[in-house]
């Protein structure tokens, strides 16, 4: 036997490598610790394997998906039930007996010829209360190598683990490649097995399918939290810095490429996460922390002046996997909105051969990615692997809304925040497999992950109140804003205003105006704070533009919400808090 597994001495984790073994048939079978040696192992061989390639600055490897793995999948990523669900939105199920005999039957023989890479992680900090422990396996390289740098390593925690029964479990496999990629897409499966913790995800690369630690087990997370009383959500961790260096710390919703990570990552204040965390009530507080330890973030517009502190790491030293982004000759990666000109010769692309004369096609894919540890950022929080976490003080729901919300608005009472998370709609964009620019509903900005009926989730937000000394306060922001021309309406940088105005209201030091939509900032407070963190003066026509509360399309809105959530059974409060609403509006 494997001497790390006979070290783990795990009778569960024996018995899942062995059905595996056999059925996918692999070549070999390699067990991964926590080492520098097994990283550096994965490295190598994600280069040796054609998953990834060097390029020129030490520690940076490029990765291609191909054509068609360039998003998350989600017509082919299926909850399986043995007993149906009314979810109440549109989800994509199956019948539990039915999607286990196909999987079963596509893995057959699926790792012939290649290595498995059996991976051990902790989702959450280790020797914390929030944290799960995860077991990776897969023929991916590039797979079990991205997860060194998004989480953290498991295989100790496992080894000490007190109940070591109790793990998620995903199995991954490219399938077979062509070039380095995933040759059947079109047998794409990503099941996620519920009743059994567990995600089978077959013949793909993008991360956010292949990946098991991230949307897999966030999927799984969500349904554990609510069994157990706690909470997994879609949603950043940031410390945002005020008055006397003081750190208040803000989690935040937001649909895929809407300025999540951007947020996460505003000048002046710290980074604890971008993308999923688990929160949950000690002592009367709601304290949270981050799933991961790294970052695979949009690439696009990462420039030296929107986002200084990303785009010093993708540019120096250190260790970086690029994805989807034009490499020249000399091994250097370009991608849109870097604000520096690819080279006349172009050079290779996910699509084949690229020169700037293809105008048709962007010299990055729009979901291009990187891939990076937090530890490699001068802005990140120190308490990220604090196994207490940090208490939450607020709570930030955003989307991509070019003519309804205000920039930023608090909500009247954590139960009016509960609704506004759940009417969070945004304009589709390319982060999944589809049209981009359509408005959508997408409650918490966790639609696509959503494993519970939408009731379930809404009451467990609202019980949550019950066991608080003080909720977090909830806020709404919108970047997106346009003018009746199509302009957008505020810069990029002016969520840098929003935050700290958000920060200054937990502390009681600001006023609010009080409108049908919840309270919004007054002029007179938002000058100084544009001008300490911008530097910048701010115009009455500004504001007025910006924060006149477009009742007609806010109307409009709430229609639309009334309409949608007629058809659930939601909570009475829920329903009290949305009829309040609509009448305000009125
Ligand atoms: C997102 O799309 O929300 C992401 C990237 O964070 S993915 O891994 O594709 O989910
Ligand atoms: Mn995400």
């Amino acid at each position: 036997m494997d001497k790390k597994l006979e070290r783990l001495n795990n009778t569960r984790v024996n018995a899942i490598i062995e059905k595996y073994a056999a059925l996918c048939e692999p070549a070999k079978i390699t067990v991964i610790d926590d080492s520098e040696e097994d990283a550096a192992l994965l490295r190598s061989r994600a280069l040796e394997g054609g998953e990834e390639h060097l390029l020129a600055m030490k520690g940076h490897t490029y990765h291609f998906d191909g054509i068609q793995d360039q998003a998350r999948d989600k017509a082919h990523t299926k909850l399986l039930l043995s007993k149906p669900i009314n979810f109440g939105f549109e989800t994509a199920t199956l019948d539990r007996q039915t999607g286990l005999d196909e999987i079963e039957k596509l893995l057959k023989g699926i790792m012939k010829g290649k290595e498995m890479f059996v991976r051990f992680c902790c989702l959450g900090p280790v020797n914390s209360p929030f944290s799960i422990l995860a077991l990776q396996l897969t023929d991916s390289a590039y797979v079990a190598h991205s997860e060194d740098l998004l989480y953290r390593r498991g295989y100790e925690a496992f080894r000490t683990a007190k109940n070591p029964d109790d793990f998620f479990v995903f199995i991954h496999s490219a399938g077979e490649l062509e070039n380095g990629v995933t040759k059947n897409v079109d047998q794409r499966r990503v099941y996620v097995d519920l009743e059994a913790n567990r995600v089978f995800s077959i013949n793909n690369q993008y991360a956010g399918n292949s990946v098991g630690l991230k949307k897999l087990a966030f999927r799984l997370a969500i349904a554990k939290a609510h069994k157990e009383g706690w909470l997994a959500e879609h949603m950043f961790l940031m410390g945002v810095h005020g008055k006397n260096n003081r750190i208040t710390y803000f989690s935040g919703a937001y649909p895929s490429a809407c300025g999540k990570t951007s947020t996460a990552m505003i000048p002046g204040q710290s980074i604890v996460g971008d993308d999923i965390i688990y929160a949950r009530e000690f002592d009367g507080e709601l304290r949270a922390v981050n799933v991961e330890r790294g970052i695979f973030g949009i690439i696009e517009n990462v420039n030296a002046i929107d986002d200084p502190e990303i785009f010093n790491v993708l540019t120096h030293e250190g260790e970086c996997i690029f994805s989807n982004v034009l490499i020249s000759d000399d091994g250097v990666p370009y991608w849109t909105g870097s604000e520096v000109d690819p080279p006349k010769a172009g050079g290779k692309h996910y699509t084949g051969h690229w020169t700037p004369d293809m105008k048709d096609v962007p010299v990055s894919h729009k979901n291009a990615r990187y891939t990076i540890s937090l530890e490699s950022l001068a802005n990140r929080d120190p308490v990220l692997h604090d196994p207490k976490g940090v208490r939450l003080d607020a709570m930030v729901y955003g989307g991509r809304d070019s003519d309804t919300s205000v920039p930023v608005l608090e909500a009247k009472s954590w139960a009016h925040g509960v609704l506004l998370g759940a009417c969070v709609e945004s304009e589709t964009t390319a982060a999944t497999i589809g049209q981009e620019g359509v408005r959508k509903h997408n409650p918490y900005a966790n639609l696509d992950f959503m494993t519970l009926p939408l009731s379930k989730y809404v009451a467990d937000h609202l019980e949550l109140e019950k066991r608080l000394k003080t909720t977090p306060k909830v806020f709404v922001t919108n970047y997106f804003l346009k003018d009746a021309n199509g302009k957008f309406l505020n810069h990029k940088l002016d969520k840098k205003v929003w935050m700290l105005w958000a920060e200054a209201r937990v502390h009681g030091e600001v006023d609010a105006i009080e409108t049908p939509v919840g309270f919004i900032p007054k002029y007179e407070d938002l000058v100084p704070l544009f001008q300490s963190a911008l530097n910048k003066s701010y115009s009455r026509e500004d504001y007025d533009a910006q924060f006149t509360v477009r009742i007609e399309a806010y109307r409009a809105k709430w229609q639309r919400m009334a309409n949608i959530f007629a058809k659930y059974d939601m909570p009475d409060k829920f329903e009290d808090e949305l009829k309040a609403q609509i009448e305000r509006l009125k």
